[in-house]
């Protein structure tokens, strides 16, 4: 009996035993105007959980857990006072509860120096994951980046690949954009664009519209997101569009609270808000337990829990009008984790001191320089694992963070409805159908938007109504280049096509094909063209134009310079080789073929080499140019034209073709240099000088204006096609008819009978008779003198007689005188004997007067003459 008696005296003692008291130091926000204000439902569910805690038989059975806690507003400086203020004042605290990412970040990192455990009910900051930072850390609010494999899941189910993003400048958000960048990049999406803003998101809101951003995921406190969501209906970024992904943890009418509009001065209207935010989607990691009747750890199921809650918070007056109306204070959605994060602790402390109390040891003894105690505390922290009224609670040795199921919700009709849940475990997607297999996801449009303006190229090429005439024309072209190609051959015995130097017009005849050829590549639709083949065919038109230019221009040009030659040639030293048609001087000398072709030669054999150096040095490629892009015309699509031209170009093109306009315009220069000089001379041998001239005249103008202007306009396909085309096909056709025609048409109207050739026989048959002439002239003036000489001859033989008669008469009259003396009967002799002869003297004379007598003397053999 007394030994009952002091049984039941001991036990009446220990009974009466007070319990130990140990305090929790809470950090709650509440009263604050940025960031998330959790702690006005958060305080309520911690104030529960520590009821319950209390209350439990099975946790720290003798000790009583109390909670001292301070708003810090969300304020990492109101956060950071609030810990020193904790810490400094008594009683001792044994582990730190915080709420937002902002304080959480700053408390956590300053209490491990104090070995102080602390467990965040409501941050989210994927920085906090850093367990050599926060090594004393845990939290039972998931990390935000579960929301992330969720959000890329729905990306990929949409075929989203461009995702746009707009963020408040804090750290939660900064991290959780930086893991979903990684996410996305893993399953090949791509964040194209990240906006960030620190107090008014017009700007970057603006630049999202700029870029096209269509599927944005904005990360934001509430405050800011009333902002963004304003700024969204000015720049009219919602409806069939648009997909927006806000945070699932806002209150439910977060975008349409009168008062919230009111206090922070949004600039739009209630109306306004509701319209913009409807459609967008929200992700939210799932913070109740989804089975409502499950009891958990503390006894209560999630209802009884979710009653009490109401109840306590109810009984504030703060919230108690708003909860009449059916809408909860802030954290409301967060409340389980609070009440599991106390939990938590609390389990904690029970497994820490009942290893204390095997130790001898308590967890008052537990002080911040007590390392050894703080260390068990940390180890039974990381060893919790219960069923918590916000699900299964443990945490990740590496990370303490919670693992958890994520819902996606979709505004309808001001409503969040769930439309799928994700399972980041098993990274399973589960889309809510209706009962006709429906998915509950209600599109503006009718359909999922795209995820970018699709932007048609819309390819300028030449159009089929100026290219096909003028290749046409063209065609045309080349069939009479081909024609007079053979009259210049069949009729070069002619002689209006022989002193044309047809050989060096069928080189312009070639020419000219070749340039019209060109017009073929140069407006083909280059889109049916492949990729290999486009450098053949666009530069194909540069080739044939060079030699073509190099071939027709260039032997007109010979021609000119041939004529330029042969008259600067002829002035100087070969006058005689001038003729006078009328009063046209005519130069009539040899021109040697050999000489064109090889000038011509040169200038083709120039044109290849400066081609081919720049193929293979710096070859010509596709380039697309682009242009301001225009909407379609039908609204209805979600598409826009973007003008492009292919052009074709070289690394180095403007120096090749520099070097081109600075060669072939010299040549022009030259020959109109040429054409001008020679323009009225006529060369026989080069009959059509002065119309090769002309076209000259025309070809130099012509590229001289042309060259250019494509350089302006050579983006514009049709403009430079027309351009260049008219342009090449004008020469071609004005050298035809300039320099061929004419022939052509004189053959024609003169087919077996050609007057100038006529012409041409009377002068041979002129040039004869004037050689007899000339002949016959020679040879008079060659009689004369003859007869001038013989003349001389006889003047001196009759001087010479003139002289023997006067001697013989004196020799007869000494003679006489000499018989008279001696002998008078000789002296009659004479005289009877010519008488008697009876025979009469012959007179003669001669062709000079010269008068002579001759006779027969009787008796004599001789017959004596005498000239008068
Ligand atoms: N669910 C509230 C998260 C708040 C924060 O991370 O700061």
């Amino acid at each position: 009996m007394f030994l009952k008696l002091v049984v039941c005296l001991y036990l009446a003692c220990v009974a009466a035993k007070e319990p130990q008291q140990i305090y929790l130091a809470g950090t709650f926000p509440i009263m604050g105007s940025e960031g998330w204000q959790g702690g006005q439902a958060c305080l309520p569910a911690a104030e529960l959980a520590l009821e319950d805690v209390n209350r439990s038989p099975h946790l720290l059975k003798d000790y009583k857990l109390s909670l001292t806690s301070k708003d810090d507003m969300c304020d990492s400086g109101l956060g950071a006072y609030a810990l020193y203020q904790l810490i400094y004042k008594a009683p001792q605290k044994v582990m730190i509860l915080s709420g937002c990412s902002t304080v959480c970040t700053t408390i956590a990192e300053a209490a491990s120096q104090w070995n102080l455990v602390t467990v965040c009910y409501g941050a989210s900051s994927p920085a906090l994951s850093n367990r050599n930072r926060f090594p004393t850390l845990f939290r039972t609010h998931p990390s935000a980046t579960v929301h992330n494999p969720t959000r890329v899941t729905v990306f990929n189910k949409y075929k989203w690949q461009r995702i746009s993003v707009i963020q408040e400048a804090e750290e939660v958000f900064a991290t959780t954009l930086d893991d979903l960048e990684r996410e996305a990049k893993a399953q090949n999406i791509e964040i194209f664009n990240r906006q960030i803003f620190k107090d008014d998101p017009s700007a970057a809101v603006a630049n999202l519209k700029r870029q096209d951003a269509r599927i944005i995921v904005g990360l934001f406190y509430p405050k800011p997101a009333r902002k963004v969501l304003c700024e969204i209906y000015k720049r009219k970024m919602f409806g069939p569009k648009y997909v927006w992904f806000f945070i699932g943890w806002y209150e439910d009418d977060w975008f349409k609270r009168k008062s919230y509009l009111e206090e922070e001065k949004i600039e739009c209207t209630q109306e306004q808000m509701i319209e913009a935010a409807e459609g967008h989607f929200t992700t939210e990691a799932l913070m109740w337990n989804q089975n409502t009747q499950e009891i958990t750890a503390s006894g209560r199921t999630v209802a009884q829990f979710n009653e009490s809650l109401l109840a306590k918070l109810r009984q504030d007056d703060r919230y108690a009008s708003t909860l009449a109306r059916n809408l909860m204070p802030e954290g409301y959605l967060e409340a389980p984790l609070a009440y599991d994060a106390v939990w938590a602790m609390a389990l904690a402390l029970n497994e820490t001191a009942r290893i204390l109390s095997a130790q001898g040891m308590s967890l008052v003894d537990y002080n911040y320089d007590n390392k050894a105690i703080a260390d068990i505390m940390q180890q039974q922290m990381e060893e919790v694992k219960f069923l918590g009224i916000s699900g299964s609670v443990a945490f990740s040795q590496e990370t303490g963070d919670r693992m958890a199921w994520t819902k996606i919700e979709q505004l309808i009709n001001q409503k969040y409805e769930v439309v799928g849940y994700y399972d980041q475990r098993t990274n399973n997607l589960t889309w809510n159908v209706d009962s006709e297999g429906n998915e509950l996801v209600v599109w503006a449009g009718g359909k999922p938007p795209q995820d970018r303006t699709i932007i048609l190229p819309d390819l300028q090429t030449v159009s089929p109504g100026l290219y096909y005439p003028l290749l046409g024309i063209s065609l045309i072209g080349i069939i009479a280049a081909l024609i007079l190609l053979v009259v210049n051959n069949k009729f070069n015995y002619r002689r209006i096509i022989m002193y044309s130097h047809p050989s060096c017009n069928n080189l312009v005849l070639l020419g000219i094909i070749l340039c019209l050829l060109a017009t073929i590549p140069l407006g083909i639709d280059i889109q049916w063209i492949s990729d290999d083949m486009f450098p053949v065919v666009c530069s194909a038109p540069k080739w044939l134009l060079s030699i073509g230019f190099s071939l027709g221009y260039g032997s007109m040009f010979t021609k000119i310079w041939r004529v330029h030659r042969i008259a600067t040639h002829t002035k100087t030293k070969g006058e005689d080789k001038i003729k006078y048609i009328g009063k046209k001087p005519m130069i009539n000398t040899q021109v040697v073929p050999w000489k064109l072709w090889s000038m011509v030669g040169c200038l083709v054999a120039a044109d290849i080499l400066f081609l081919a150096l720049w193929t293979i040095i710096d070859p010509l490629h596709k380039q697309i140019h682009k242009f301001d892009t225009y909407d379609s015309p039908d609204t209805e699509e979600d598409v826009k034209y973007e003008p492009q031209v292919w052009v074709c170009r070289s690394d180095y093109h403007n120096i090749w073709l520099g070097l081109t306009y600075a060669y072939k315009g010299l040549q022009l220069i030259l020959g109109l240099f040429l054409a001008y000089e020679t323009r009225s001379v006529k060369v026989k041998q080069i009959n059509d000088s002065r119309l090769v001239g002309m076209s000259i005249y025309n070809v130099a103008v012509i590229c001289m204006i042309t060259a250019p202007v494509t350089l302006v306009i050579s983006d514009k396909p049709n403009a430079t096609f027309a351009f260049v085309a008219l342009a090449d096909v004008f020469c071609c056709f004005l050298s035809l008819a300039l320099v061929f025609v004419p022939k052509l048409v004189f053959i024609v109207r003169h087919p077996g009978h050609d007057p100038r050739e006529r012409e041409d026989d009377d002068e041979r048959k002129k040039l004869e008779q004037e050689a007899k002439l000339k002949q016959i002239l020679k040879e008079n003036e060659e009689l004369q003198k003859d007869i001038a000489d013989k003349d001389h001859k006889i003047e001196l033989l009759r001087k010479h007689l003139a002289m023997k008669k006067e001697q013989k008469e004196k020799e007869e009259r000494e003679k006489k005188m000499l018989e008279e003396q001696s002998d008078n009967n000789n002296c009659r002799l004479r005289n009877v004997g010519l008488d008697r002869a009876g025979e009469p003297l012959t007179r003669q004379e001669s062709l000079r007067g010269i008068t002579v007598l001759r006779g027969q003397v009787p008796g004599q053999d001789t017959t004596p003459e005498s000239y008068l």
